[in-house]
């Protein structure tokens, strides 16, 4: 039977994703709105201890700016009062706009709300607040996860709030603009032990470079995407208007892999290795695997990403 991108997701079943990951979101998004504020500016001060967030670039913070500077000159009860119709997903202006910024347009708004809170100029959380038993235990459950699955957590819970895109109707989706591909000289080239081919590295090289034109050109038209804990994106169309508002200067380290025949002249190929973000850079080396399926043409039919349970996932090569 030929592949289809349902079977395709289940290649390497052996594969351990961070599960706990989605378990901590599911319970965060159980807490109230305040003690969701709450947390995550607990958690951010946590995290703030050991690894530094990048100040995002002007390039991301223009299309921010407006709502920014509305919620700057509001009074403490009303800036309180965005910040939880923000987590509470509530139908508001602010909130449909914030629907249509791509996840590090989000990230940069909130890290200048964070650094207004800090200076005082936006309303802080109140410093006897104390986080219920239940958001207390979950931020206890994070503490326990690794760097690259705190993160992972953090970054869902902003790009998770505001009105629910699914509800805007038509609407522009609002992204920082497309920085050019790398020059050649700029250009480097993973090595991974234990694959050499080509679609592969390529894939890897045309990621690291910014350069998505080339990158969608290694995929099937009717290809598919998966990034970690989502739900494929489908059709080269649809992957590479993501690859431009949510994978620029990313840094893929793959380490090794196996290659295999798979089904009717399908190849199937699992890499483990590392992924930096341009929010923490090499701070943070977040665990993860890429799981490949290539048609009979060298062409990828289905790529998932997954954020792995362990380190030792990285050496777990097996079927
Ligand atoms: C404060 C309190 C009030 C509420 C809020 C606050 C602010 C919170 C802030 C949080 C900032 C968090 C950040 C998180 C960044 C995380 C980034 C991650 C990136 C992962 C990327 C990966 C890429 C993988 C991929 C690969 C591919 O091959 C294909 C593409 C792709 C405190 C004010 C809210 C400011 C900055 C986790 C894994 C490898 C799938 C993309
Ligand atoms: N919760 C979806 C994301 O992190 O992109
Ligand atoms: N998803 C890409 C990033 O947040 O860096
Ligand atoms: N400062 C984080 C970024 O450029 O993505």
């Amino acid at each position: 039977m030929p592949f289809t991108i349902d079977s395709a997701r289940s290649i390497f079943p052996k594969t351990l994703s961070a599960d706990a990951v989605p378990a901590a979101i599911a319970r965060f998004n159980q807490l109230n709105a305040e003690d969701q504020l709450a947390w995550t500016w607990f958690a951010y001060l946590e995290m703030g201890n050991t690894i530094t967030v990048a100040a995002p670039g002007a390039a991301r913070m223009q299309f921010a700016e407006g709502v920014l500077e509305q919620i700057r000159k509001m009074t403490f009860e009303e800036q309180t009062q965005v910040m939880c119709d923000l987590a509470n997903r509530t139908d508001t202006p602010i909130c449909r706009t914030y629907a249509t910024w791509s996840p590090n347009i989000k990230l940069g708004f909130w890290y200048q709300l964070g650094e207004w809170m800090a200076q005082g100029i936006v309303a802080p959380i109140p410093s006897g607040y104390e986080l219920s038993a239940n958001a207390s235990a979950v931020l206890q459950a994070v503490r326990e996860l690794d760097q690259g699955q705190q993160i992972t957590v953090l970054r869902s819970a902003v790009v998770d709030m505001g009105f629910d895109p699914n509800k805007l109707g038509d609407y522009t989706k609002v992204a920082e603009p497309v920085v050019a591909p790398k020059e050649a000289s700029q250009r480097t080239q993973v090595t991974i032990e234990g694959v050499t081919n080509p679609t592969v590295l390529s894939y890897m090289d045309n990621l690291n470079a910014n350069d998505f034109g080339a990158l969608i050109g290694l995929f099937a038209p009717d290809g598919a995407l998966q990034p970690p804990f989502q739900r494929p994106i489908v059709g080269r169309d649809a992957v590479l208007r993501f690859f431009n508002e949510e994978c620029q200067n990313l840094k893929l380290i793959p380490e090794r892999g196996v290659s295999e025949p798979a089904e009717d002249g399908y190849t199937q190929i699992k890499v483990t290795g590392k992924v930096q973000t341009p929010w923490f850079g090499a701070a943070v080396g977040m665990n993860m695997a890429w799981r490949f399926l290539l048609n009979p043409d060298g062409k990828i039919f289905f790529v998932a990403i997954d954020l792995l349970a362990s380190p030792k996932e990285l050496l777990n090569l097996v079927r």
